[in-house]
């Protein structure tokens, strides 16, 4: 599959509302899909790779929602962790390096009725990709983004990336980065992302509710959830990982996920840092805005075809 692979729009668009609509769950006399026919190519990631934990969640979520291929969108955009969509028998793209969000929101935007899922890496999001990150987040698009980081350019074997650590030993860094790391939950809510959540591969029924907690929310939600290259930063998460001698420090219960501040502040705790949801609020979202624009332009047409008052519009613009 080339770079850029198309999915397969089939409905037209959705409703009016001030809120975006939410992926309707279909007629309850079709079964939930299982693991077996919502799996498509055998994931190619390396034996170990926490990749295959987040695929797996993800099709247990699928199952559990009772979402049908039809409604089910997931996109990508370039890395190991971007070849998600190859994984799943529904549609979806996996896009340019860097641009899965803007191609991800034309989708949210256009089809109210779909469960839009993205998918990728540290690099994908926050190097190539750190523009969109923020224009979608502060755009509110309704879409669930997790971004699957491992500190470390895997595809391409091995270079530094945003979130690798000051003296991280890379091609690129042979002798340890010098860069201070950005910090993605504090990027995600200063950008204006209403939903910003932090997990780790390795702890399986916590993946799930937060993703869960995401397609529940109207709005731009973001995951951060580590997850292990164990071909080129073998252990990066070891230190949050009970088993291996680390901890697994989930987010106060007291603390108001709505206190922006708070939330911010609480981002900045000492590595590995802490796990669950950092900041939620509710705010107009980009879908709500432009159905609102459709709605007036369509109330002052009446009668017209869609066709009719775009063609109107082009006209007023030459
Ligand atoms: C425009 C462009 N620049 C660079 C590349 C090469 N490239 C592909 S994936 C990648 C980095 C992927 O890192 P990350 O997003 O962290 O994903 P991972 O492989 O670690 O899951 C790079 C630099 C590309 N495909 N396209
Ligand atoms: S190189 Fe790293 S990120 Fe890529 S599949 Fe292998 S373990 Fe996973
Ligand atoms: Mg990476």
């Amino acid at each position: 599959m080339s770079e850029v692979a198309i999915l397969n729009p089939t409905t037209s668009r959705g409703v009016n509302t001030n809120t975006t609509p939410v992926a309707p769950l279909l007629d309850a006399d079709r079964k939930p899909l299982t693991k077996k026919e919502v799996s498509a190519d055998h994931p190619t990631w390396c034996p170990g790779c926490g990749d295959f934990a987040v695929l797996a969640l993800y099709f247990k979520l699928i199952e559990r929602r009772k979402l049908q291929h039809e409604k089910i969108t997931t996109v990508a955009g370039i890395g190991c962790s971007s070849r998600f969509p190859y994984f799943v028998q529904a549609h979806g793209a996996h896009y340019i390096h860097g641009r899965a969000l803007p191609f991800a929101s034309g989708v949210s935007l256009s089809r109210p009725d779909l469960q839009v899922c993205v998918f990728g890496g540290d690099g994908d999001a926050f190097s190539i990709g750190g523009n969109h990150f923020t224009h979608t987040a502060r755009k509110n698009v309704r879409l669930t983004y997790v971004v699957m980081d491992n500190s470390v350019y895997g595809l391409t074997k091995n270079q530094t990336s945003p979130t690798s650590p000051i003296g991280f030993k890379s091609k690129t860094d042979i002798w340890g980065s010098k860069d201070r790391p950005i910090n993605p939950i504090k990027q995600a809510i200063s950008a204006g992302a209403t939903f910003v959540a932090r997990t780790t591969a390795t702890s399986p029924n916590h993946v799930l509710a937060m993703m869960e907690a995401s397609m529940d929310h109207d709005g731009f939600s973001f995951i951060q959830c580590l997850s292990e290259c164990v071909e080129f930063y073998p252990g990066a998460f070891d230190a949050a990982i009970p088993r291996k001698g680390g901890v697994f420090n989930e987010i106060p219960k007291e603390h108001d996920v709505t206190d922006e501040y708070a939330s911010y502040k609480l981002a900045d705790t000492e590595w590995p840092g802490l796990f669950g949801v950092f900041y939620k609020t509710q705010r107009a979202t980009k879908n709500a805005s432009e159905q609102s624009i459709i709605d007036d332009l369509q109330g002052k047409s009446a009668g017209l075809e869609p066709w009719q008052i775009l063609k109107k519009n082009f006209d007023r613009m030459k």
